[in-house]
């Protein structure tokens, strides 16, 4: 990888113009008053002209001198304004979001040169430089072969549209064309792979304050390749899909694309047949103003048929959603005796029988089964009448529970239709899209699981990376190891430890069924995990929370409400009577064995927090098999405005994405490495040799069996032996510990690269004065 300093600082702009004169001009002019001024100069003579403009040159953010989050900040900064998106930082690529499409950064030609290139990374960085590598490395065969792609970044940043990028680079330079069959199509696998991403998008994605296309769930897609390299098929795995929206979204967002797909994209016979005509309104369908939708239900109904869904099946999962709809109108009037169940507001009967009649259940049953609870004890069932607001909480969870498991479904029969056959494939790339960290004004059992997912995904960047640096250190022969780094263990240990956690804590509140959850879980926690630093409690608080001081940032967490969504019941009577459905597909949906479902005794056994972890932790053992790359997206401003750098809102995500982290680790050993080539190239000058300038005489060197590293070291005593004498002490063993010369490379500490650059200024400005008088002189 190259950087600015790499290639004498101004590669690229020796044509630029100053004061009317070129550099390559003015170079000749000073020569001809000066001629002791030789070729080698130019690169100072670029550098005393430009010194302001290079930060915008830097490659590579380790390579950023010093490396602060001030520094790495204007660099990306001044990247972002000259229109660079990507950037390097070490092992991980940066991906700014230019929020307005780039002619011609993602064709199809672009794609080719990366893919064809003897030497990507010599390219500008990219997202197809992380892409062919990974493809490179599934080639080169060394263990591990297999490849993860790991893109984070909060909401906005660019983490679906950087998956989609990859997926559409696979599906063009390693189309197989290979056609595959299904009961009524025959698609390209390459064809059928990309549409999977509008049907997960239209049923999982939705409208936020945040994105307007925010993904709603986690994922993790691979791309399966066969012997020949050749893309042959792809499995979807998925985490946490956020249903709450279906019955409840926040102020100023919206439900899922799919509902303002249908009610935008429908025709007035469908409209008919899903009881919507164009003046209802939905409760569920909050904004629907925002047309962002134009042409996207067909774009949607289009991937169906590529994916095997028939029209007579897509014509059931749209009843199901327009059951849905018309149960979000289904109102409760408030509660006049106790001993009856809460009735319905007169309005909203045809409501209910309109839902009734989607879902293909009688609507007396579903009536009853919204309005009255049976209670076991022992052998005998006791019937209760509902409250208003358990009337509604029945209704909401409904219209839940038959989403996610239709969403789930559809990921399982998406996997059927993309999924090659486990003998024609060998070998995958695995793209991760997940949720970032979050950190909102109230925190609740979602953003537990989301930063705990998070926390999971920095402790193995974390190793990968300490494992990476300490590989090179081996390759290099060098006798170092790295110190045990304080990494992010002892917090989860407190979330998800044994035998006491944040999580333990939860699953046996959940699990004791009690009514005063909130408090008698703060108790506990507040009682069993005091020894956990990372924990914490404001005491004056009147709403129960407790702190989590995660990687990225301190977040609070509320208690209310954390068991019971742990707990996520759902009445036995609501699943009884999808059993019953006359629509097959919602029949399919609670009775085939393939999908989770509800058990009819209505609690899952398996709690929110174990599902999540066990699902996680099968996502973990992959990501440790695979040879992870891993992608930050940064969004450069809230407001998702085009080519808009706000520092501070940069500088916090950096942080949370663990880029600040990822220099802080650089520091606990060498963070600058330098071929000898390089380094003789750039420091040579302080050994006042001019030869070193050129490449060739460092080549011949390093041709010359330990020449150039002999070099290299007696450079190195010499900085130091300055740098002693200028602070009168004596070289000692730290002196020693800030630079080694490994095999090819020289490593060394941040001190020793100040001593170098000071050393390496100090001629410079001698030259620049030079330099200077000769300017004045000619003009
Ligand atoms: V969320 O966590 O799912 O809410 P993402 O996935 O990180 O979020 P997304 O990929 O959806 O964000 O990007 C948000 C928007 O930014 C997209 O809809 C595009 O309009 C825009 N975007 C992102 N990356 C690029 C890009 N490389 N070029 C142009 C982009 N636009
Ligand atoms: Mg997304």
């Amino acid at each position: 990888m190259s950087s600015a300093d790499d290639r004498g600082n101004v590669n690229g702009r020796a044509g630029r113009r100053n004061g009317g004169t070129t550099v390559k001009e003015f170079i000749q002019k000073v020569q001809s008053c000066q001629p002791s001024l030789n070729d080698s100069l130019e690169g100072e003579i670029q550098a005393f002209l430009f010194k302001e403009d290079l930060l915008h040159t830097y490659d590579d953010l380790t390579k950023v001198n010093p490396v602060t989050p001030t520094t790495v900040l204007k660099c990306l900064q001044a990247r972002y304004n000259v229109r660079v998106f990507y950037t390097h930082a070490g092992c991980t690529l940066v991906a700014l979001n230019p929020f307005q499409p780039i002619p011609d950064l993602y064709s199809l030609d672009v794609m080719k040169e990366y893919h064809c290139a003897p030497q990507p990374q010599e390219f500008k960085p990219h997202i197809f430089i992380v892409a062919e590598e990974a493809y490179r490395n599934v080639q080169s065969q060394l263990a591990p072969v297999n490849q993860s792609l790991v893109v984070s970044g909060e909401s906005g940043a660019g983490k679906t549209w950087t998956s989609r990028c990859l997926m559409k680079y696979y599906a063009t330079v390693a189309a197989s064309s290979s056609l595959v069959k299904s009961q009524d199509t025959v698609e390209r696998i390459e064809r059928r792979v990309l549409d999977s991403n509008p049907i997960m998008e239209a049923f999982g994605n939705a409208c936020t304050l945040r994105n307007n296309n925010s993904s709603r769930f986690g994922k993790y897609i691979q791309l399966q390749l066969d012997r020949f390299q050749l893309l042959v098929g792809a499995s979807v795995q998925t985490y946490l899909l956020e249903k709450t929206r279906v019955a409840c979204q926040p102020a100023n967002e919206r439900n899922f694309h799919i509902f303002y797909q249908m009610m935008k994209g429908a025709t007035e016979e469908q409209r008919k047949e899903w009881k919507m005509p164009h003046e209802q309104h939905f409760m569920w369908l909050p904004n629907a103003e925002k047309t962002i939708e134009e042409d996207c239900f067909h774009e949607t109904l289009k991937a169906m048929i590529h994916l095997g869904i028939n029209t007579e099946r897509q014509r059931q999962i749209f009843q199901v959603l327009a059951g849905i709809l018309q149960l979000g109108n289904v109102n409760f009037s408030s509660l006049t005796d106790e001993s009856k169940p809460c009735d319905l507001e007169e309005q909203s009967k045809d409501f209910l029988q309109r839902a009734a009649e989607l879902l293909c259940v009688p609507a007396d049953e579903l009536h009853t089964c919204l309005r009255v609870m049976t209670l076991k004890a022992g052998k005998q069932s006791v019937l209760k009448p509902c409250t208003q607001a358990e009337c509604s909480m029945r209704r909401d969870c409904l219209a839940k529970v038959i989403y996610a498991q239709l969403f789930e479904w559809l990921v399982t029969l998406i996997n059927n239709s993309i999924c090659a056959d486990s003998s024609t494939w060998c070998n995958f790339i695995g793209v991760l899209d997940v949720y970032g960290f979050e950190c909102f004004q109230v925190n609740n059992l979602e953003q537990l699981c989301i930063n705990y997912a998070n926390e999971k995904l920095q402790q193995h960047f974390v190793a990968h990376y300490l494992r990476a640096q300490q590989d090179e250190y081996v390759s290099e022969g060098l006798q170092w190891s790295f110190v045990k780094y304080q990494d992010n263990q002892s917090c989860l240990d407190l979330i998800e430890g044994s035998p006491i956690s944040v999580f333990s804590l939860l699953n046996e509140e959940s699990r004791l069924n009690r009514a005063s959850d909130a408090k008698t879980l703060r108790v506990r926690l507040e009682k069993e995990l005091s020894d956990n630093a990372n924990i914490s409690w404001d005491k004056f608080s009147k709403v129960p929370h407790f702190t989590v001081a995660h990687y990225a940032g301190k977040v609070s967490y509320q208690i209310q409400g954390m068991v019971e969504k742990n707990k996520d019941p759902v009445p036995p009577e609501l699943i009884s009577l999808l059993q019953k459905s006359n629509n097959s597909l919602l029949h399919q949906l609670f009775t085939d064995k393939e999908t989770e479902i509800p058990t009819t005794k209505g609690l899952s056994k398996v709690t929110v927090v174990s599902k999540f972890k066990n699902s996680l932790e099968r996502l973990m053992m992959i990501l440790h098999s695979t040879t992870p790359h891993y992608t930050r997206c940064i969004k450069p401003n809230p407001d998702c405005q085009p080519l808009t750098f706000k520092k501070e809102e940069v500088i916090m995500q950096l942080e949370a994405c663990g880029i600040v982290e990822t220099i802080h680790i650089s520091a606990a050993g060498f963070p600058i490495r330098i071929p000898f080539r390089s380094f003789m190239q750039r420091y040579g000058l302080i050994l006042k040799d001019p030869r070193f300038k050129s490449a060739s005489h460092c080549a011949d060197l390093e041709a010359g069996g330990n020449m150039l590293r002999q070099e290299v070291e007696k450079l190195l005593r010499m900085v130091l032996q300055h740098h002693v004498l200028n602070s009168r002490c004596h070289i000692n063993e730290k002196h020693n510990s800030w630079a080694h010369c490994g095999r090819t490379k020289v490593f060394l500490t941040q001190s020793m690269l100040d001593l170098l650059e000071e050393q390496r200024k100090k001629i410079q400005s001698q030259c620049a004065f030079t330099i200077q008088c000769c300017w004045l002189r000619y003009q």
